[in-house]
């Protein structure tokens, strides 16, 4: 009776939680032109999506197992990615790994002295918890990097600001290298291209190349080729589990990344189980690399970014939190949108597709979100590729024709917008005011009002051409209103206002 009830404990307990043991082969299956009952049974349940461009294709990461299940339904898909691919495309290709990118990156602020300028935003989970004396973390002791580059690139100017991030989701590394790419050549290009020169004269352009540094480690050691999140230590057992692996094939730890922005946080698509490849962590914005960005974004009030992730050939602009969430500035957002997917061509031919977030499928507490949300930048994301890690031939020419789309959002910041500055009419100091856009900010879809910044006073309001009635305000001043305020489509609308006080 007794060992009987030690037999029944054991098998609860081994239901209960993960089994010890190596993580069983992964691959991708693709079911092509995937008809609603495809799509509803994947986008719906726990499954690890790899991409979904639709109808086209559905990509699902299934473990060898659920591969052989599948085998016995009647169901068309094929294998296009697996663990052996994965693996000789990485090293094939020559990804970046931390090291080099640290190097390059000190590299590229020796020799454009003037002009770029690395900082560091933070630390990693890893390097956290190794300071914190956890030794089974000392190889993952990570800075999180941004570069600045700008013409005095020490000085805050009255500029507008722009990022290109990548590295969100650990087996997406081309986002990485995309990223890497745009920033060579903005840096290459400031001497000899007369319209390069005049970006970085006139922008200051953010660059985060790795958001997720403890993960692409994972990754890039081919730890866990197939590994999506942080290392965040969710059972606590002070190390990154290699071999504690859950029922769903991956190892125990971590949340993602692109689920814990504290924007809308936990409202969809993400689970509250940390074992889930979508777990949105114990709190919006809790995990150190997150907010490394989330103060950037604070800290430098962006007009425009785009955050690079893989895959499925993409421009989504916000919001992605909930079906028909339309943005405030949706319209105007959606055009940039077009322009860029117009501008990039997929790698097999045709162009980049481009939607809302929330039309791909409803996720919540992504950057974009927060980004929009809170300081209404344009804010994209794009699936590069058509595989997590594509091959050594493809590299180049993704990361050649991506920079088409971010040379669009530069082009753009020329074009129509009105801006200007508010400040206060007797001592002339900047105000940090509400600009308020009839047609626009009177949506019933939330966003925090744009107001203006407060150094210079500075506001900037990407628009589609037309005729706007803006009103600007400020407790304590009276507020002032257009009604005829004119925006063209190739050039800014300027207007500077003096506010009075009451
Ligand atoms: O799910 C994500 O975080 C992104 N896709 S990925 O395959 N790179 O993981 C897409 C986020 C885009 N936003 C929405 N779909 N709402
Ligand atoms: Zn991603």
């Amino acid at each position: 009776m007794k060992s009987r009830n030690i037999w029944t404990l054991l098998i609860m307990i081994m239901a209960c939680f993960p089994t010890v043991g190596l993580a069983r082969e992964k691959m991708v299956i693709r079911f092509e032109s995937p008809d609603a009952e495809v799509t509803d049974r994947y986008l719906s349940s726990e499954a690890d999506v790899a991409a979904f461009k639709p109808g086209q294709y559905l990509d699902v990461v299934v473990t060898s197992q659920e591969y052989e299940q599948l085998l016995t339904q009647d169901r068309k898909f094929r294998v296009i990615q697996t663990e052996s691919t994965q693996k000789s495309n990485l090293k094939v290709a020559g990804y970046r790994n931390y090291a080099e990118i640290t190097a390059e990156l000190q590299a590229l602020a020796q020799k454009y002295p003037l002009l770029c300028r690395i900082i560091d935003i933070g630390d990693s989970q890893g390097k956290i918890y190794s300071d914190a004396g956890k030794y089974n973390y000392d190889a993952m002791k990570h800075d999180i990097w941004a570069v600045k580059v700008s013409n005095h690139v020490d000085t805050t100017e009255d500029e507008p600001a722009v990022y290109f991030m990548g590295g969100h989701h650990a087996r997406e590394p081309i986002g990485v290298e995309v990223t890497m790419a745009i920033l060579n050549y903005f840096l290459d290009h400031y001497e000899s291209d007369e319209t390069v020169r005049q970006y970085l004269n006139n922008t200051e352009i953010w660059f985060v190349p790795l958001v997720n540094p403890d993960g692409h480690q994972v990754v890039l050691d081919e730890i866990d080729v197939w590994w999506r999140k942080n290392i965040r230590d969710n059972n606590e057992n002070d190390r990154y589990d290699r071999r504690l692996i859950s029922h769903n094939g991956y190892g125990v730890d971590g949340v993602d990344l692109n689920r814990n922005y504290n924007f809308e946080w936990g409202v969809s698509d993400t689970s509250p189980f940390p074992r889930s490849l979508i777990y949105g962590g114990p709190a919006g914005g809790s995990e150190p690399e997150v907010q490394a960005v989330q103060s950037l974004m604070e800290y430098r009030k962006f007009i425009a970014g785009i955050s690079y992730h893989s895959y499925g050939e993409l421009v989504l602009y916000p919001y992605g939190y909930a079906t028909d969430a339309y943005a405030p500035d949706s319209n105007a957002m959606s055009a940039l949108a077009a322009d860029m997917a117009k501008s990039i061509p997929g790698i097999a031919g045709g162009n980049y597709l481009f939607e809302p977030g929330w039309a791909l499928y409803p996720c919540s507490g992504t950057t974009d979100d927060f980004s929009y949300g809170n300081y209404g930048t344009f804010a994209y994301t794009i699936e590069l590729a058509t595989q997590f890690i594509p091959p050594a031939d493809q590299v180049q020419q993704i990361c050649q024709d991506n920079l088409q789309g971010a040379l669009v959002v530069m082009d753009r910041l020329n074009r129509a917008m009105l801006t200007g500055h508010v400040t206060d009419d007797t001592a002339g100091l900047p105000i940090t005011a509400e600009v308020f856009i009839k047609g626009i900010d009177d949506s019933p879809i939330y966003r925090t009002p744009y107001t203006s910044e407060p150094l210079f006073g500075r506001y900037y309001r990407l628009l589609l051409p037309g005729t706007y009635q803006v009103t600007f305000s400020k407790t304590g001043y009276v507020s002032v209103s257009y009604d005829t305020i004119v925006i063209n489509p190739d050039n800014p609308t300027l207007l500077d206002i003096k506010l009075q006080q009451i």
